[in-house]
């Protein structure tokens, strides 16, 4: 099983997609694991974006996850990171296919509704990033005989 990290940005808490794009997951059978609503400050959008510090559009990335809550997100599953990548869809709002999350509900590369780990190794980090590990937690949902047949 493996962990990956999700962060519903302020557009998707603004525009009132916060229970679509979780029922995406859910239904997809990943496990919420961490939820909570926060509003990121500049200090941890640094932290989370340091990658793209210094690229042409990192100012406007900063002042765009600032500006409103966002709702974080732990999810489980088997390739839970790849999985959630999929249903994300890509960056660029003219490639993301329809049926993914950024083909079917954004059209802006900035506004794109969400972010999700790119890796396991990043999906350790941006969990401990933005969640205490009592904020985690594990169980077993009871749906899970029909998602899987035991080998
Ligand atoms: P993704 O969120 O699809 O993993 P990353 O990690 O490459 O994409 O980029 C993080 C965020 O930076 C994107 N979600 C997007 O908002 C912004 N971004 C990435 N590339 C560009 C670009 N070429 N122009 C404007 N914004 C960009």
């Amino acid at each position: 099983m493996e962990r990956t990290f999700v962060l519903l940005k302020p557009d998707a808490v603004q525009r009132g997609l916060v229970g679509e794009i979780l029922q995406r997951f859910e239904r997809k059978g990943l496990k919420i694991v961490g939820l909570k609503m926060l509003q990121v400050d500049p200090q941890l959008a640094q932290m989370h974006y340091a990658a793209h510090r210094g690229k042409p559009f990192y100012q406007r990335l900063i002042r765009f996850i600032t500006a409103g809550p966002s709702v974080a997100l732990a999810l489980e599953g088997e390739q839970a990171v790849h999985r959630v990548r999929l249903l994300v869809g890509v960056t660029d709002p003219n490639e993301s296919q329809p049926g993914t999350i950024r083909g079917d509900l954004s059209a802006h590369v900035t506004l794109n509704l969400i972010h999700a780990s790119d890796s396991p190794e990043t999906a350790q980090q941006e969990l401990a990033l933005f969640f205490k590990p009592d904020e985690l937690f594990s169980y077993t949902r009871c749906d899970e005989p029909w998602l899987k047949i035991a080998e």
